[in-house]
């Protein structure tokens, strides 16, 4: 039997499960694509994370990690699963589809006093509904009170994670105060910080609070930066004074929020609570909006060119990944390959060949040579290779610098 069994294995499950195995728990790692299974079994990864290919590696050389298609009998089912969410009808609406069909494959194998833990960021209400869907199958044979349950939200930042999952305070919330304390000791096996015990419900809605109060703020910013824009002054140098008000910390502008969190955590709040998540909706608004505003001044700048040839530094959904998924950089990129055609170029320093919706429709270069090439240059990620670019190369190009990469640009 496993001690642990963790079920799917992205960039938050995969993780988790090495770090356990290598701290000595018996941890069974599901996934439902069998490559991933395959790969990992081969102690090798399929997501790009720094350093997870160590631990993954040792994991599954010391013979605590393997890999199936299914569940196993454990005495801790951890769920890390995605939990999207899609619009309908002007609504949004969570897909919940693979935490109940994760839970329906726990009840093949569960049995009397296992702890089930929800890690995927979830709407409020969900650990309850995982209850309901395990005893949906399982109440032939048990009680109500047969399993613990707690979500217990992960909160790690792409790119650290494996400092952060160490390093950050965490909480956990469980169906009872017993499944609180038992959630509690199990993370206690390698989380080094604090862990705060508190009700179900409150932690799926701290973990909701700690994304979306991210996402206003950057909207606050991203907001400033297109008024900056109408009043033609410079959103960098009014953010770097006003944060020498001791009470004050403005975040920075970008091209938009991307990634799988911010810009859909959000959501989760807005779909439970319309009337009263305002300022949480018309932050995603306002967040959304910044992508279009980018295109709207490069078309603008680019009037005066007959036939104007435009690099975009950056692709990745923020600085110094590799990630270009949900990326407003990529979208933006995408929607001025579609105007201006072959003319665009693009430079991304974490890929060496063109994602496939850009395949034809732009060339792939490194910076130097692509800003030589270019009338207009837009900033999109400020990855550590564009902030050590020479100045002077920019010299009679016009540049949109979406997030202060270079001084003196306006987002
Ligand atoms: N961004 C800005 N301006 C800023 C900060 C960020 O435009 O000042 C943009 C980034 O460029 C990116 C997006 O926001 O497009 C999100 O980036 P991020 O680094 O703020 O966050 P994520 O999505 O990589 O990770 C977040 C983190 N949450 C918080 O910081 C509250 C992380 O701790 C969570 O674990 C993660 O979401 C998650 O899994 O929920």
């Amino acid at each position: 039997m496993f001690d642990i069994c963790v079920i799917g294995l992205g960039y938050i499950g995969l993780p988790t499960a090495s770090i356990f195995a290598t701290k000595g728990k018996k941890v069974l790692g599901v996934d439902v694509i069998q490559r991933v299974v395959d790969t990992i079994n081969e102690g090798r990864i399929h997501i790009e994370e720094p350093d997870l290919d160590i631990l993954v590696r040792a994991a599954v050389q010391s013979g605590n990690l393997t890999a199936a298609i299914a569940p196993q009998p454990a005495s801790t089912f951890i769920v890390a699963v995605p939990t999207p969410f899609h619009h309908e009808n002007g609504n949004t609406l969570p897909d919940l589809s693979f935490v109940e069909s994760a839970t329906r494959s726990i009840a093949k194998v569960a049995k009397k006093g296992d702890l089930i833990i929800l890690e995927s960021t979830s709407p409020v209400g969900t650990t309850e509904k995982m209850k309901e869907w395990l005893m949906e199958e399982v109440s032939s044979q048990f009680q109500e009170d047969d399993f613990l349950f707690a979500h217990c939200p992960e909160r790690i930042l792409p790119g650290q994670m494996l400092k952060e999952l160490v390093t950050n305070d965490r909480i956990a919330g469980g169906l009872t105060p017993e499944a609180s304390e038992k959630a509690k000791e199990l993370y206690e096996v390698f989380c080094s910080a604090e862990i705060f015990t508190t009700d179900a419900r409150t932690a799926e809605l701290a973990k909701l609070t700690e994304n979306s109060y991210r996402d206003v703020n950057i909207a606050f910013a991203n907001e400033l930066s297109m008024i900056c824009d109408s009043l033609n002054i410079d959103v960098w140098e009014l953010i770097k004074l006003a944060n020498r008000h001791p009470r004050v910390k403005i975040l920075q502008p970008g091209p938009g929020v991307g990634g799988h969190c911010i810009a859909v955590d959000p959501w989760f709040i807005v779909s439970a609570c319309p009337e009263r998540a305002r300022l949480i909706r018309t932050a995603r608004e306002v967040n959304d909006s910044k992508p279009e505003h980018v295109i709207a001044q490069v078309k603008e700048r680019a009037e005066r060119f007959r036939k104007p040839v435009i690099a975009c530094l950056g692709l990745a959904f923020k600085a110094n990944v590799d990630d270009l998924r949900e990326s407003p950089s990529l979208h933006i990129a995408e929607k001025l390959a579609a105007i201006y055609g072959s003319d665009l170029i693009v430079c991304e320093p974490h890929i060496d060949k063109l994602p496939k919706c850009l395949e034809g429709k732009a060339t792939l270069e490194p910076a130097e040579e692509a800003i030589k090439r270019a009338d207009i240059v837009v900033l999109l990620v400020d990855h550590k290779p564009f902030k050590k670019l020479p100045k002077r190369i920019l010299d009679q190009r016009v540049v949109i610098d979406t997030r202060g990469c270079f001084a003196g640009g306006g987002a």
